[in-house]
């Protein structure tokens, strides 16, 4: 079934949402330590608001190829007075993390959606932080984790093996209290893939929807769409939106971007181009 919302009722297709990136990391390989300073990620993140993202997410640490885990304490320190300081202005926030510790206090200062590249199998408190605080949270896919996964990965058939990876996070998930309904799903566009791999991903996104939960897609500035342009990592926005328009029309739901301005607006065309009157 597709994910419906209320005010389309049962049957339509739903509003895209725009999930704006807040990176408050030294080293996220796209905004390379710009909003280190928590004074500029709070800025940076009512700019976001102001140019229509549905959501802010906000994370502290990398998960960049090759990239090391940050410590906990440290994560907290980074994302916390941002968060607090968001949620003042009443943003939707979600906490990019895949740590327990990290995502509690982040509930604490108004985080309502756990956002873990893990899939919930790095930290096995972090499915029970996000149940008892009733909270959304995102499941995504990623082949082992961010220091090796762009070594050489393989897969028996790309599509299939994503899905039931998915599916089978959707059940631990459920079966460690969250609530099903709570849950939104990620093929995980740059992690562990090849691109081939992600291209696959993306031409077949459909059988990701077919899950039933809402998809959320992250292609942003990604480094395989330099691959196919040449572009660097700032100069890749048309080969973003290309991937966001094609994953829309696939049945994504959730658009996890840097460029939010755009995206919203390439997303107001889509939307209005493939719904029927
Ligand atoms: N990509 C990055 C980080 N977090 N979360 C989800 N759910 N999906 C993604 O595709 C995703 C993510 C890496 O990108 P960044 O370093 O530009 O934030």
């Amino acid at each position: 079934m597709m994910p419906t919302n209320d005010r389309n009722g049962e049957d339509a297709p739903v509003d895209p949402l725009v999930m704006g990136i807040v990176n408050v990391t030294p080293d996220s390989f796209s905004d390379g330590g710009l909003f280190l300073d928590a004074e500029a990620a709070i800025a940076h993140g009512r700019a976001l608001l102001a140019e229509g993202s549905d959501i802010l997410d906000i994370g502290g640490e990398s998960t960049r190829p090759g990239a090391r885990p940050v410590p906990a304490g440290q994560e907290r320190e980074r994302v916390i007075p941002v968060i607090e300081a968001l949620a003042a202005d009443g943003a939707r926030i979600s906490i990019d993390t895949t740590k327990a510790d990290v995502a509690r206090a982040a509930l604490d200062a108004g985080a309502s959606i756990v956002n873990d590249v893990s899939a919930f199998r790095f930290d096995p408190e972090l499915p029970g932080v996000v149940a008892e605080a009733g909270a959304t949270c995102v499941l995504m896919h990623m082949l082992g984790e961010p220091r090796t996964m762009q070594k050489d990965p393989r897969y028996d058939e790309v599509v299939s093996d994503v899905k039931a990876f998915l599916e089978e996070r959707l059940a631990y998930a459920v079966g460690e209290g969250v609530p099903e309904d709570k849950i939104w799903l990620d093929p995980g566009i740059g992690f562990g893939k090849t691109l081939e791999h992600n291209l696959e991903l993306i031409r077949r996104l459909d059988e990701i929807v077919a899950i039933g939960r809402p998809v959320v897609f992250g292609a942003s500035r990604k480094s395989f769409l330099g691959k196919l342009t040449g572009r660097q990592v700032d100069e890749r926005l048309a080969g973003t939106i290309a991937a966001n328009i094609i994953a829309y029309e696939r049945g994504a739901r959730v658009f996890r971007v840097h460029d939010v301005a755009a995206t919203v607006d390439a997303l107001k065309v889509a939307t209005a181009t493939v719904r029927r009157a």
